[in-house]
């Protein structure tokens, strides 16, 4: 049986391509989402493309019962999940903190921080169970620096770069892998979500810079992913070359 991967939040950008490149490369993927359509979409191409085996998971993470029972009702030889991508998240808003909305804060808090916390305990205890596994939580450069606008948002990243770090001791002696990937600016559909769906914002944000894509982000867990297994990958900050800082970019317009 080929290793089992599940993949938050494969509906698009970094999980999708994440679940594809997993799939390309021996491993048999758990993708979820809120967008059955998208899953089963994916489900269907991810096995011509690859033979790979797909299970979906349809649940919304920011809710606690639904992310349990959607676990509890994977079948036994399902639940030997030996990598855990944690990407499922958002930002949503960009405004001063005096400005901001508490539907959009929830939003961020619920899904990036709560969200990956439910997941991994369920996850986690079923690792244990098997005796090994890996996580890997997706943060941000958002995760590192503050910026303005961004106060929830990168107070979501912060707290997973130190869930990360916990998580890590946790599992020291569980023969877990724990680490992060933070990246820069990545063109999926982050920013059309944080503009509330307001494409034209969304796209202002790569105007002029090449930005990093999805599969940038899919080689790099895979990379991690693929040590050795006395190797841990605790942290990798990825940037496009164009982005020095959160804000600071090389734009040619
Ligand atoms: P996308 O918007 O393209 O993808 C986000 C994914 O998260 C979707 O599959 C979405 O699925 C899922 N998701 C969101 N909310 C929920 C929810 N409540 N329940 C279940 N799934 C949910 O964005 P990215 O691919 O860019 O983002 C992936 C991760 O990467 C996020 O954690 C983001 O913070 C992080 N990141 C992104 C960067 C970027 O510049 N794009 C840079 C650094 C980090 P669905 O809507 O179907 O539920
Ligand atoms: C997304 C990166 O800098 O656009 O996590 O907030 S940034």
């Amino acid at each position: 049986m080929k290793a089992i991967a599940l993949i938050t939040g494969a509906t698009s950008g970094i999980g999708m391509a994440t679940a594809r490149l997993l799939a390309a490369n021996d491993y048999n993927v758990i993708i979820t989402g809120r967008r059955n359509h998208l899953l089963e979409n994916l489900e269907e191409s991810i096995m011509k493309a690859t033979g790979a085996e797909v299970y979906s998971l349809h649940f919304d993470i920011r809710e606690a019962e639904q992310v349990e029972k959607a676990i509890d009702e994977l079948p036994d030889d399902w639940k030997k999940i030996s990598l855990l991508v944690n990407n499922a998240g958002l930002s949503a808003g960009f405004e001063p903190l005096d400005e901001g909305s508490y539907d959009d804060w929830n939003r961020m808090i619920d899904t990036n921080v709560k969200g990956l916390l439910y997941i991994s305990k369920k996850v986690a205890k079923l690792m244990i169970e098997n005796g090994q596994g890996h996580i890997i939580n997706v943060s941000s450069i958002a995760g590192k620096e503050a910026y303005a606008n961004g106060a929830v948002y990168c107070a979501t990243k912060f707290a997973v770069d130190a869930i990360t770090k916990s998580m890590r001791l946790d599992f020291l002696r569980k023969n877990i892998r724990v680490g992060s990937i933070s990246p820069g600016m990545v063109e999926t559909e982050f920013s059309i979500v944080r503009f509330h769906g307001d494409e034209d914002k969304a796209a202002n944000v790569y105007k002029g810079l090449t930005p990093l894509f999805a599969e940038d982000i899919a080689e790099t867990i895979l990379f991690m992913a693929s040590r050795p297994a006395h190797v841990n990958i605790d942290d990798i900050l990825i940037m496009p070359t164009a982005q020095g800082f959160t804000r600071d970019v090389n734009r040619k317009l």
